[in-house]
């Protein structure tokens, strides 16, 4: 009797997985100011010991919030849900309205201010403004947390908020002649600059930054996003959908024509259907996403494909934020 083999299973080799050039893009992920506000919550745990309180998100990121929680962090939307006693409170990098940090002094909090620098940047911007009697437009999205907290900066009235260029024609405020403008720091670049415009056009003795605030970090990272999505099949954004930034990079790679676009929090989240076809993919991170889920998305896509990885590198970035006084090390010990 002839010994019988099962052909396709011995010897045949597994089918060939089809090729996939994968294009990073160049800056991408964490910013310094990113970076700077997880250091902040962490130096503040060691310091500290848990549980410390982080009011909002610290970033707009599912993944670094649920480790921090591991290591002790409790977020909070509002103050009044942080117990009084020693425990610090911190302010996520987005930055706060006068109000909070006055009413955790009343309280007696120890609050740890993790606001970006560039974001408090914004703030003073808006603050002179005021002081010299102008009233301020802020060009920013309603109701995300930068834009709550840079209004919140000045009196109730003394800030105006324009969201779109459709919005200008009908905006008459109480004076034309001392009005100046500041943005919020993640918005479309290229948006950005047509409201702009719009504005001087309108109002023409309008004053306000040399180009508008929107951070290296966002400029950067859209910018490597427009060189790389015109080359691609599909571009893939690593980022939650709360973040501004991350959401306005997956813009930009729609807005140049790249077929397939998404913004993902980890690839347990990818839709394979959408990327059955693809040849070359696209690939970065928002300011918020760590670089651990950008290559948790490439294994994933090693097990379908035989994928190479190249870079595309618009510009390189070595921007640091020192830690807040109180938890630089010289002051810890
Ligand atoms: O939503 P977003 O882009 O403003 O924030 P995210 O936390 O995703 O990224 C960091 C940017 C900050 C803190 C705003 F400047
Ligand atoms: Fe700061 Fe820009 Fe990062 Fe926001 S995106 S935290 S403004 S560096």
């Amino acid at each position: 009797m002839s010994a019988s083999v099962n052909q396709t299973d011995a010897g045949a080799a597994a089918p060939a997985k089809p090729p996939l050039e994968i294009l990073l893009c160049a800056p991408r992920g964490f910013c310094a100011g990113v970076v700077r506000a997880i250091d902040v919550v962490e130096r503040a745990l060691a310091l500290y010991g848990p549980p410390v309180y982080v009011r909002h998100e610290i970033v707009h990121n599912k993944y670094v919030v649920e480790s921090l929680k591991r290591k002790g962090a409790v977020f909070v939307a509002e103050l009044d849900e942080v117990p009084d006693g020693k425990a610090p409170v911190i302010f996520s990098a987005h930055g706060v309205a006068k109000t909070v940090p006055q009413n955790a002094v009343a309280r007696g909090l120890t609050t740890i201010d993790a606001t970006c620098p560039l974001v408090t940047k914004v703030h003073r911007e808006a603050e002179i403004h005021h002081k010299r009697g102008r009233h301020v437009l802020l060009v920013g999205h309603s109701g995300h947390p930068e834009v709550v907290g840079t209004m919140g900066q000045l009196p109730k009235g003394s800030i105006t908020l324009v969201e779109d260029i459709e919005q200008i024609e009908a905006l008459e405020p109480e004076t034309r002649d001392n009005l100046a403008w500041v943005t919020q720091t993640t918005l479309s670049v290229d948006d950005t600059h047509h409201i702009v415009e719009a504005l001087k056009h309108k109002f023409p003795k309008i004053v306000g930054p040399h180009k508008d605030d929107i951070c290296y970090a966002t400029t950067n990272r859209q910018e490597a996003v427009k060189q790389v999505a015109p080359l691609v099949d599909a571009l893939i954004v690593v980022g939650s959908s709360n973040s501004s930034n991350s959401q306005r990079l997956r813009e930009v790679a729609e807005r140049v024509g790249c077929p397939i676009t998404r913004l993902v929090n980890r690839a347990e989240d990818l839709d394979w259907e959408a990327f059955s076809n693809i040849r070359r993919l696209g690939l970065t991170a928002g300011a918020s996403a760590p670089e651990v889920l950008v290559e948790e998305i490439i294994d994933a896509f090693a097990t379908r494909y035989e994928v190479t990885v190249d870079t595309v590198s618009t510009t390189t970035e070595d921007m640091v934020f020192p830690l807040p006084r109180e938890l630089r090390s010289e002051a810890a010990e």
